[in-house]
């Protein structure tokens, strides 16, 4: 405009006296030698539109004192070159130019119209502008979130997956990943787009941007979409901590005793204590924790789970744990407990199932001197004492009181005495001389459960039932 028409007088048409202020000081900043006159009434404009001769009058395009029609036809029908700028404030600042020489009819149609419902064609363009820009920067966004979400990956953020319990929660951790790339590259790439996109250009340093006041949809869009999201989370979280605790009725209850600033493992079902927590793989086990000072936490990684061990005998805490991997991992203290609390760690190892047996029988052996002593303890773990008394009284088999040195009657009529031999017999092939008035119910597979070593350990309890 500062180069093809040079514009001297500027006649500002407004009943609000601070519009002309405002446009008054807005354009002295960028053109000097430039002079203004102020209207507030539409009589005063029309004599100032024939007296005073102006380059531009400025309307007020808000202002419902001005009669626009009546404008108008006077704007048109006179001779001097004169240019019109409609301005509105209420619609966040849209500006229309026209020429008095160049108007066209659709031009003086849609001037005459409210801007709300016949939004100038600049206007138009805006709004496809604004929807390139947000088609770039939402490509923008899918980009940089998939980047960042497999940089994050990438980075191998979490040890292994070594429970059924770790793999619920590394579904979230996942979805947790996802939404952090995600919401990382909205705020940066729409930053980085803006500041890029709507630089000012040249010449436009000192201009105001636009006005904006509100936007209803954008305000319920960025409230719905993360209330949504928020209560999808809440839901697989719900579900997950649900699947963590989901109960295993053939679970192996260890108890977990923690104090300032070690572990102890006791397995009450084999009376067995110790400073590593041995697991067998693909099974529960049930974790009971408790403290002997204060608040300690057990957790490792590899599990993904943690629980606090609390002091006090009724506050005793359960955590279920199904190892799926085998290994050697570390259980670590995860509540600031004192001095030496970062160096509360313990071995936990995750063996086969014959592993296992084989580390509590060393550790039972190690545990008892005495075979009596083991074998009630391998009596007690094998299920043999469900079928078999230890005081005389019949149950599904024969008593044990009494068992050894006494003459059995079998089932076919001989008799035998009741020696090591026959009672070896006896447990690793039951069906081979049953005692009479019993049924071939015994299970047959016990020479596979025991080692020799235990079978002569129960032979000598049973020895020792007199
Ligand atoms: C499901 C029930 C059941 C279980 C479990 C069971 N038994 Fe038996 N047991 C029997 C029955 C019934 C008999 C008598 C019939 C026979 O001789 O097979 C018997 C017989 C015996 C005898 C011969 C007893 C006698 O008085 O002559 C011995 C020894 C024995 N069982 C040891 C064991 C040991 C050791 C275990 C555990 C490792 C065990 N049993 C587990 C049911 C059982
Ligand atoms: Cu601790």
């Amino acid at each position: 405009m500062r180069n093809t028409h040079p514009v001297r007088k500027v006649l500002i048409a407004s009943a609000n006296p601070l519009f002309g202020k405002g446009l008054q000081q807005i354009y002295r900043q960028r053109f000097e030698a430039v002079e203004f006159l102020l209207t507030s009434t539409m009589d005063e404009t029309l004599i100032q539109l024939e007296r005073w001769q102006p380059d531009l009058v400025i309307v007020d395009y808000d202002d419902k004192t001005i009669h626009r029609e009546e404008f108008l036809s006077h704007f048109i029908t006179g001779q001097r070159s004169m240019q019109v700028m409609l301005v509105s404030l209420r619609e966040s600042g849209a500006v229309v130019v026209y020429d008095r020489k160049t108007l066209t009819p659709a031009q003086a149609d849609e001037w005459l119209s409210d801007f709300q419902s016949h939004p100038p064609s600049k206007r138009s363009q805006t709004m496809k502008g604004n929807a390139r820009h947000l088609f770039i920067a939402g490509g923008l966004v899918i980009v940089a979130t998939a980047l960042a979400y497999f940089a994050l990956l990438g980075i191998n953020p979490l040890p292994a997956q070594a429970s059924t319990q770790a793999q619920a929660i590394d579904r979230l951790f996942n979805a947790h990943f996802f939404m952090i790339a995600l919401l990382f590259s909205l705020i940066t790439v729409f930053i980085g787009y803006s500041l890029f996109a709507f630089r000012s250009k040249p010449g436009m340093e000192d201009q105001p941007g636009a006005n904006m006041k509100g936007n209803n949809t954008l305000e319920i869009i960025w409230t719905l979409i993360p209330l949504a999201t928020v209560l999808v989370f809440s839901f697989f979280g719900a579900r997950n901590l649900a699947e963590t605790r989901m109960v295993d009725s053939q679970a192996m209850e260890v108890k977990v005793i923690a104090r300032q600033w070690d572990w102890v493992f006791e397995y009450p079902a084999y009376g067995i204590k110790s400073n590593e927590l041995y697991l067998p793989v693909n099974r529960q086990v049930l974790l009971k924790l408790t403290s002997l000072d204060v608040i300690h936490s057990f957790w490792v990684p590899e599990f993904r789970v943690k629980q606090d061990a609390l002091p006090g005998e009724n506050l005793v805490k359960e955590l279920r744990i199904t190892p799926i991997k085998e290994g050697r991992y570390t259980v670590m203290c995860a509540e600031l407990c004192g001095g030496a609390h970062a160096n509360m760690n313990r071995p936990v190892v995750v063996v086969s199932k014959q592993e296992f047996d084989a580390w509590v029988s060393s550790k039972v052996n190690a545990a008892t001197a005495d075979p009596v002593e083991r074998g009630k303890r391998w009596a007690e773990l094998s299920g043999c004492l469900s079928c078999h008394s230890v005081d005389g009284s019949k149950l599904v088999g024969p008593t044990w009181k009494g068992a050894y040195g006494h003459e059995v009657e079998l089932a076919d009529g001989s008799k035998v005495l009741a020696d090591e031999t026959y009672l070896y017999a006896s447990i690793v092939d039951p069906a081979s001389q049953l005692v009479k008035g019993y049924p071939n119910s015994m299970p047959a597979n016990y020479a596979d459960q025991l080692s020799d070593e235990q079978i002569r350990d129960i032979i000598e309890y049973i020895k020792s039932l007199k």
